[in-house]
């Protein structure tokens, strides 16, 4: 039996990476609902985020999205995220929001509309040497809503040209992640709709791009895990984009939906190598948080990350192997669940504690008075989902 005491060290320096767009207002095609206190720009979100990390210490970083976090100076902003304990992280490119895109923007098949877009990952790329970022992450929107509307053959063969070109374009030390999805907005064919897809597309690119999995895209009932396992295997898992789903891509808190799921997706990242100092898989979170509070959402869902990362841990691994070359598949199953079942909260909130954190972070961000002194100072506009 493995008990928290022997797993505590490799919950430490765990790191996951907040994305800047929780802290905007955001809603759903109906209506966005506005929040007070809400950041109105990119220095507030980050301001934000950095609450996340003081109570949590779960959230050193910051990804971006451009344009929605463009400003004149980005080595300014890193720097302005620096002196609040937290650092710029992955850099989010937007081909979805531009007139131009309406048919595709990497897999467009106007010369045009794709040279615009790979502009777009080149300015990407210069943000990520001011920020020093290492990651550059591709999602895209691209697909087609009518069989024949386009040559969907045609749209790999560019894309991959595409993505080569932006390949090309960056260093030794930088990454690029392509994410997939299987459908939204497009809905007859997407470009980029699971993880062969995007697979085959960086594996055609180098060893450098990587496939980002976003856990809310997939169609209900598949097997996340496995996915998990076999990027693993092959070495191309580069980021997770942490949310949960309960019907399509609905961005709700980690865990929120399938608490099981989480902890199977968290024992395969650790079986495969994936957890720890020596991985480069980045954990990151992709949320909006239409209703409730952003800053207590996104302590919510890393300290969600945090608890199923313990209970993963607390599996005994050689008691596992040990039944399942047995063949006993009921030893095997029981071995897997108990850690599951295993309640952590009073462990981690001691555990915190003694590392100067509080056993509770979400009540220590509540009482600080933080959230009321936003509400009252930020008056005006405030930064929207994709503004
Ligand atoms: C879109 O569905 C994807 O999850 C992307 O990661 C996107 O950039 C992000 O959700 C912000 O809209
Ligand atoms: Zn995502
Ligand atoms: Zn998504």
């Amino acid at each position: 039996m493995v008990q928290f005491s022997d797993i505590a060290t490799q919950l430490e320096g765990q790191s996951i990476e907040l994305p800047s767009w929780a802290f905007g207002n955001s809603g759903t095609r109906f209506r966005v609902f506005g929040t007070p206190g809400t950041a109105r720009n990119p220095e507030e979100k980050i301001a934000d985020a950095a609450q996340v990390n003081k109570y949590t210490g779960l959230s050193p970083k910051v990804a971006i999205h451009i344009p929605w976090d463009k400003v004149d100076d980005y080595a300014a902003l890193g720097a302005y995220a620096n002196d609040l304990g937290v650092e710029l992280g992955t850099v989010n490119s937007n081909t979805f929001q531009d007139e131009d895109y309406k048919f595709g923007s990497l897999t467009s098949s106007n010369p045009a509309v794709r040279q615009k877009a790979i502009d777009h990952h080149f300015e990407c790329i210069d943000i990520m040497h001011a920020t020093g970022s290492k990651d550059l992450k591709v999602w895209l929107a691209d697909g087609t809503n009518y069989p024949g509307q386009d040559d969907i053959r045609g749209r790999q063969d560019r894309l991959a040209e595409s993505l080569q070109t932006i390949y090309d374009r960056i260093d030794a030390e930088q990454r690029l992640v392509l994410e997939y999805k299987f459908f939204e907005p497009a809905f007859y064919h997407t470009d980029v709709p699971d993880w062969g897809t995007s697979y085959a597309q960086v594996a055609a690119l180098g060893e450098r791009a990587l496939v980002c999995l976003d856990t809310g895209h997939h169609a209900p009932g598949t097997n996340i895990e496995f996915i998990v396992a076999q990027l693993l295997r092959l070495g191309k898992l580069g980021s997770f984009d942490f949310n949960s789903r309960f019907y399509a891509d609905d961005d709700l808190i980690v865990g929120a939906a399938d608490p099981f799921q989480l902890f199977r997706i968290l024992y395969e990242v650790i079986r495969g190598g994936g957890y720890g100092p020596d991985s480069a898989v980045a954990f990151m979170l992709d949320q909006c948080h239409n209703i409730e509070a952003k800053i207590a959402g996104q302590m919510r869902s890393v300290l969600n990350v945090q608890e199923m990362t313990a209970r993963a841990l607390l599996v005994d691994r050689e008691a596992l192997t040990a039944a399942q070359e047995s063949t006993d598949v009921l030893g095997a199953n029981a071995i897997l669940m108990d850690a599951f079942y295993t309640d952590v909260r009073g462990p981690l909130a001691e555990w915190r504690e003694s590392r100067g954190l509080p056993a509770d972070p979400i009540a220590a961000f509540q009482a600080s008075g933080y959230q009321e002194k936003i509400s009252a100072e930020r008056v005006g506009a405030q930064a929207s989902w994709g503004a």
